[in-house]
């Protein structure tokens, strides 16, 4: 991996990633895409090049490939679980067509392709606990959908084209720089925001709903070694469970709490939200990304709360 095109480079995930790639692979060209009306600012534009890439048009990511002769992408163009159920067309699109144009300009140009999965490509019959990596995927929105066509065409382009593909599953993702945005684990972020702020959080999810949650420096740890893992010892490709800690509202809650005391929250359940996080497993098994490319996270629940609220706290003055 040395040139590489991070598309959605300035979402929740791209713009650390990007930022990360640069510092780890100064020799070479790490382009961060973006689409109009999201364009990179500050460090992220100031740090390396910049070039619209949407994945739309293929036309537009053919030639940055050529140009900055990209040899790995980061395809994280996505819309979220919970805004994909609102735009369910859109979300194909982006996620699928998006996807197809992408794994075909990697088959002509011999590019490696990251495009993440989720715990969202599992659905209500899945096992909930200690979730296989091999197990049923039925899920029952529009976003599990599509993580499970991704995974499964990009096993597909793998066989049958020699397209390097590989993956993670994604838990939700918690990060003090860039936002998500529409995602059902987004209140693991937005109660840190809140926590630091002093101010009263508001719960779209109901206590006892436990989901997956990993702190971003191990998802963006998780992004990379992928791609740099040994592939003559990958039995799976498409995508790998990875974890490193599953709570509840209510266990989240009381970490915060050690921490701030006088924080309060209350739920006011949002269904969408709640109908998603409720089909999603409690936790994964992540034995095979363990044992095929060395998986390990660094966080957990109380390492991960001191960093966010440390990292918050100086960031608002608190
Ligand atoms: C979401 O909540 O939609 C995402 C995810 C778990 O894929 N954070």
């Amino acid at each position: 991996m040395k040139n590489v095109l991070v598309i959605g480079s300035t979402g929740q995930i791209g713009s650390e990633l990007t930022m990360l790639l640069r510092k780890l692979i100064p020799e070479g060209n790490i382009v961060a895409g973006y689409i109009a009306g999201a364009e990179p600012k500050g460090d992220l534009l100031e740090s390396g090049p910049a070039e619209l890439a949407n994945v739309c048009k293929a036309d537009e990511l053919a030639t940055i490939v050529d140009k900055y002769k990209i040899d790995t992408i980061y395809n994280l163009a996505a819309l979220l679980s919970a805004v994909a159920e609102s735009k369910p067309l859109l979300a194909w699109d982006i996620q699928m067509n998006g996807l197809l144009n992408i794994l075909e300009i990697a088959k002509e140009k011999k590019c490696a392709v990251f495009t993440p999965s989720s715990i969202g490509s599992f659905g209500p019959n899945t096992p909930k606990d200690n979730t296989p990596q091999d197990t049923i995927q039925r899920p029952s929105s529009m976003y599990g959908v599509t993580k499970v066509a991704t995974e499964l065409l990009s096993d597909y382009y793998f066989k049958k084209f020699g397209v390097d593909t590989r993956s993670v599953r994604f838990p939700g993702l918690i990060s003090n720089v860039t936002l998500p945005g529409g995602g059902t684990t987004d209140y693991a972020v937005d109660i840190y925001y809140s926590a630091v702020k002093g101010e009263e959080f508001v719960c779209p999810i109901k206590a006892g709903t436990f989901m997956d949650m990993m702190y971003m420096p191990d998802g963006l740890k998780a992004a990379i070694d992928i791609m740099n893992a040994d592939p003559t010892k990958l039995i799976h490709r498409n995508a790998f469970n990875i974890a490193s800690m599953s709570f509840d509202p209510e266990i989240l809650y009381k970490k915060i709490k050690e921490y701030i005391p006088d924080f309060t929250m209350r739920y006011e359940f949002d269904p969408v939200r709640q109908a998603i996080a409720d089909s999603w497993p409690n936790n994964m098994d992540d034995s095979c990304a363990r044992e095929e490319w060395g998986w390990k996270p660094s966080y957990d629940l109380d390492s991960m709360t001191r960093s966010m609220i440390e990292t918050l706290k100086k960031r608002f003055n608190k």
